[in-house]
């Protein structure tokens, strides 16, 4: 047996990369039989069945250190959530979504905000005072290179995913990034006029030892339902410093007095973050 990491899956197959190659493999029924799907970023053990065709079955999927279910993928250490300064204009709402569950995973958490090149100064503006300061931020233009070499620096010796909307340029961004890679990007074919290069699965890509960037299909809205609305506090990173200090050790910062969270809007917290954190609590407790 030789152990190996899942870089991408079609189909029921698994491709396999370990020190003797990439081998095309298939799950055991005995995965099947105990629910457990094999998933891009896993860490498997695989026997060979013919090392000539590079073919073999996944044996075992060793513990997980982290599980995104949107995208699907194990064991990233860094969530590079992307979205484009235009076109699609940016959904704040479903950046503060991801940004919850990336916070619930304990993931390192980059924003990576693309297309600068078209981007209005007003939305720069609003970005920079909204999460500048809570987060580590990066413009980027796949067309000029600005922030790729960033990003770059950011991802070293990690294993990142870009996650995102569809068409915000996650695959141009990667194609920057990996410097053999062509990642199919959503230019629309003149030939046909139609057959944009949409992203359809994670594909997990290794730019050198230790340093791997998967890339993933868009998505457009993010469910959360799992998370208990008590709990969503402890998801908005700026809210930490002042959770405790409020009068009632077990102040949900609505409606409480003395509340210093509260406090804090237009300080430390932004008005903006804030609402949409009384917004995501009370959609959660609705349920
Ligand atoms: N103006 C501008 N356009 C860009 C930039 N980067 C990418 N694009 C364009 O945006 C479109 C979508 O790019 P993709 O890389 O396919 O987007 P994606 O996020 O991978 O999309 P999905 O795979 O559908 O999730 C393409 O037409 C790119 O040429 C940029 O920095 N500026
Ligand atoms: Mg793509
Ligand atoms: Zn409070």
């Amino acid at each position: 047996m030789i152990d190996g990491r899942i870089i991408r899956s079609i189909g029921g197959l698994y491709f396999v990369d370990t020190i003797n190659g990439l081998f095309e493999c298939k799950a055991r029924g005995v995965f099947r039989k105990r629910r457990i799907s094999p998933v891009v970023g896993d860490y498997v053990a695989i026997t060979i069945l013919d090392c000539k065709k590079m073919v073999g079955f996944i044996e075992r999927v060793f513990e997980r250190k982290t599980f995104l279910a949107r995208p699907k993928i194990a064991n990233v250490d860094c969530c590079v959530i992307t979205f484009a300064g235009a076109s699609p204009s940016i959904n704040f709402d479903l950046l503060d979504r991801f940004l919850v569950l990336a916070e619930e995973k304990k993931l390192e958490i980059v924003i990576c905000v693309n297309k600068l090149d078209i981007i209005k100064a007003d939305v720069v503006e609003y970005i920079k005072r909204i999460y500048l300061p809570v987060y580590k931020v990066v413009f980027t233009d796949t067309f000029s290179n600005v922030g790729i070499n960033d990003l770059k620096v950011i991802i070293e010796k990690k294993i990142s995913v870009l996650a995102g909307p569809s068409g915000v340029g996650k695959s141009s961004i990667i194609n920057k990034i990996v410097p053999f890679g062509a990642q199919k990007t959503g230019e629309i074919s003149k030939k046909i006029e139609r057959g944009k290069h949409t992203t359809r699965e994670v594909e997990l890509i290794c730019i050198d030892e230790g340093t791997y960037i998967a890339d993933s299909p868009g998505f457009t809205s993010l469910r959360i339902e799992h998370i208990k609305p008590e709990e969503i506090q402890f998801y908005f990173r700026e809210f930490l410093q002042f959770i405790g200090k409020c009068r009632f050790n077990d102040c949900l910062h609505l409606n409480e007095p003395d509340c210093a969270v509260k406090e804090n809007i237009g300080k430390f917290i932004s008005r903006e973050r804030y609402e949409r954190y009384e917004f995501l609590y009370d959609e959660l407790h609705r349920k």
